[in-house]
């Protein structure tokens, strides 16, 4: 029987994970951890504690309390944010990987996923169609502790034994949970302020291309990695997860099709700069060779859950 930790339970991905997770291995057998509230739905779903990944005996101690056999562990200073802070970002990320790594190898938590990010790349990288093995030359710091966790997982699943699993996020857009502090983060606002105020204004260019993923994909493929077996799985840094690759121009206009009154302006930012670090679109033929990477959603789809599902959100708190 399976017992799961979700690090990171009320962020952006962890707050869906977990209620999915509870689907399919029983409320009670998923453990949700984080240091901020959960939303209601997680907290009346099963099992919540505060817990700081940044304590190692903490961790550990749950995990062997617990019985726990599979960890997530999504805790993370996204790259927007990291840029403001630097050497505290580098900390927080690299520490809460390396102390789950520690903790993995110490317990039975053998199984462990972590989320890499198409960050890992950087200017000198091939912009489009990004192969899985490239030129890696991050020059965020979030890129820089993302590409180094990836060989800290693989070295820990060469030298102790960790079954280290990840893949390379690009930007995740969902409506339950918004995210905090990344650079496509401007994907999930657009669709708020489009509900609210039918207009947005853009903190990345008109034309910045890059790979995004509706939430749904991401979380039905992070769970298809992770029950894999072991033997089909040739990478075990992160493997590359392509979705679909769109400019704020694009997006707009596919908005504007639900919202013709919709308007986009234009002021790039410091993420500016981050954006046009990364590639364009991304490659994944090996994660579909490997464990079946699928996905069911293209702009046109998302978009039109997306703004359905914000109107209900919105109109629910008004009565
Ligand atoms: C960010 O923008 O920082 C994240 C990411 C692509 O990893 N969404």
């Amino acid at each position: 029987m399976e017992r799961i930790l979700v690090i990171g339970s009320s962020g952006q991905i962890g707050s869906e994970l977990v209620l999915e997770l509870r689907k399919i291995y029983g409320n009670n057998n998923v453990f949700a951890t984080d240091i901020k509230n959960p939303t209601e739905e997680l907290k009346n779903s099963g099992p919540f504690q505060i817990l700081d990944v940044l304590n190692y005996q903490n961790l550990l101690h749950f995990l062997v309390r617990h019985n726990i056999t599979q960890v997530y562990n999504l805790a993370a200073v996204l790259s927007g944010n990291a840029e403001k802070i630097p050497l505290q970002a580098w900390d927080i990320n690299m520490k809460a990987l390396m102390n789950t790594l520690m903790a993995a190898r110490k317990s039975d938590a053998k199984k462990l996923f972590w989320p890499s990010s198409i960050a890992v790349f950087g200017p000198t990288t091939p912009r489009q169609n990004t192969p899985q093995l490239t030129v890696m030359e991050p020059n965020t710091v979030y890129g820089i502790s993302k590409l180094a966790g990836e060989r800290w997982g693989e070295y820990f699943f060469n030298r102790y034994g960790v079954d280290f699993r990840s893949v390379r996020y690009p930007g995740l857009i969902s409506y339950k949970t918004e995210p905090g502090g990344g650079t496509t983060d401007y994907a999930v606002e657009i669709f708020f302020d489009a509900v609210k105020k039918e207009c947005y204004q853009s903190f990345l260019s008109e034309n910045t291309a890059l790979p995004m993923m509706f939430m749904d994909d991401a979380i039905k493929n992070t769970i298809k990695l992770m029950e894999t077996d072991p033997s089909k799985l040739s990478v075990r840094s992160s493997y590359n997860m392509a979705g679909i690759s769109f400019t704020p121009k694009e997006l707009a206009d596919e908005i504007k099709i639900h919202k013709p009154n919709f308007k986009i302006s234009y002021k790039p930012d410091f993420r500016q700069a981050i954006a046009d670090s990364w590639p364009a679109s991304i490659e994944d033929s090996i994660a579909q060779k490997d464990w079946g990477l699928e996905t069911a959603f293209d702009i046109k789809k998302m978009t039109k859950v997306m703004l359905e599902e914000i109107e209900k959100k919105i109109n629910n708190r008004k009565y």
